[in-house]
């Protein structure tokens, strides 16, 4: 890894990751899907393997050494990733990803502690996993949902934000970016207005923590929710972060070994926040996983990555603009968006891009995104996505241009 200047070393960066020398359909890899899952440095696959070599055991049970060098891994990493949100670590829970995370609260707080009546309040640019788990949850215990509005350049209409957080709101879970239009959402001015309603914030950071400074003390928010995959973790390290009071007050989601105090044949009490929500043998080696990309990151600067990540979208953004027949989705000021770029060309359908970019080498996602309803906000069936990287280059996006030539000439 290394860094230069205000610049990164792209070329030192992409030599840690293994995944990205390989070649597709006999060209280069150009891989422009991380928004989906990013690949993986060495440093990362490094500390996966040393866990299961050297210190693999099963946690908070063990008198034995490897038994204590695991929880002890395990607590560690708890802690690591805790101060890459600059958030406590008594709020930390380690899940399998934002899906889970987002399902623990919508279960544990707003199906439990929630009324009949209660409103919960999502944009209409949610992923699903921050849709459906809160329908669940309203048909359950009778709480109804209100949406925030997308107006047509992709950003979020906030007209009508204090009509949306007046009573009976008590709850908005919102996504800090999407993962289709890049649409970064004005959070602190959300988490402020919310908050002076006696409204509490989750947050999806499924896509804001891998690409960009995110302070859980600064944003203020009560629930945040990420995937340790999509940061140069690996599968299987998710987080939710709930503010250890609400935690304190949630009743446990799954039932089982390490989350209790005492049971009995009819009853049982809970360990405390957070080992109350972990149920079960944890994924020890995917949070060590998480703990060594939390390094990684944090060696080259996450306001680095961002800023290298601004230039990369800039010039992503421009090259699609100026291709004859290609649509671009989202907001075009930089201040406002991070770097997943949907597009479609003029009379092709989006699966038929990510097949004929794929021909050429170039990995981009093409679908709904699990965004249904955006989809049908934006008037279209489906877009090809494409998303940068601190590994990335600006060839990478150029490799893009020439072979969205190709889909133009097979479909001329
Ligand atoms: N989006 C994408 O290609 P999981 O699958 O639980 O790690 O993350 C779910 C999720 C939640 N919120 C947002 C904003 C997301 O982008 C995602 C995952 C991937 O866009 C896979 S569908």
């Amino acid at each position: 890894m290394g860094v230069a200047g205000t610049q990164l070393d792209v070329p030192t960066i992409r030599a840690d990751f293994p995944l990205l020398q390989r070649t597709v359909n006999g060209h280069p890899l150009v891989y422009l899907d991380s928004a989906a899952t990013s690949q993986k440095p060495q440093q990362v696959l490094d500390a996966i393997d040393d866990y299961y070599s050297e210190h693999n055991a099963n946690v908070h049970r063990g008198v034995h050494t490897i038994g204590n060098e695991a929880t002890d891994v395990f607590e560690n990493a708890r802690q690591r990733v805790a101060r890459f949100i600059d958030a406590p670590t008594d709020g930390m829970v380690f899940v399998r990803n934002t899906t889970e995370a987002i399902n623990l609260v919508a279960s544990s707080y707003a199906r439990e502690l929630l009324s009949k009546g209660d409103r919960v309040v999502l944009t209409e640019m949610e992923h699903h996993s921050n849709l459906v788990p809160w329908q669940l949850a309203a048909q359950r215990a009778g709480l109804t949902l209100g949406f925030m509005h997308v107006r047509d350049d992709g950003t979020l209409d906030l007209s009508d934000l204090d009509e949306l957080l007046a009573p009976p709101t008590r709850l908005l879970s919102i996504g800090h970016q999407s993962n289709v239009l890049g649409t970064v959402v004005p959070l602190r001015t959300i988490i402020d207005a919310a908050h002076a309603r006696d409204v509490l914030v989750c947050v999806d950071a499924a896509q804001s923590v891998p690409h960009m400074p995110v302070s859980v003390r600064e944003l203020d928010c009560d629930f945040l929710a990420f995937s340790g995959h999509k940061m140069c973790g690996p599968m299987g390290a998710g987080v939710l972060w709930a503010r250890p009071e609400l935690l304190e007050r949630m009743p446990p989601f799954l039932g089982g070994g390490s989350m209790i105090l005492r049971v009995s044949l009819e009853h049982s009490t809970w360990s405390t926040v957070p080992h109350k929500f972990e149920a079960g043998t944890p994924d020890v080696a995917a949070a060590a996983g998480l703990a060594a990309a939390c390094d990684y990151l944090d060696a080259i600067g996450m306001e680095r990555i961002h800023a290298y990540e601004r230039e990369l979208t800039a010039h992503l953004l421009a090259l699609l603009e100026e291709t004859d027949g290609v649509d671009v989705y989202g907001p075009h000021d930089l201040d406002g968006r991070g770097g997943a770029v949907s597009f479609n060309v003029a009379g092709v359908h989006a699966h038929d891009v990510g097949t004929i970019l794929d021909r050429e080498g170039v990995a981009v996602r093409a679908g709904h995104h699990c965004c249904q309803p955006l989809m049908k906000r934006l008037g279209v069936a489906a877009t090809a996505r494409a998303s940068v990287y601190l590994y990335n280059t600006h060839e990478e996006v150029d490799a893009l241009g020439a072979a969205l030539g190709e889909v133009q000439r097979i479909f001329s």
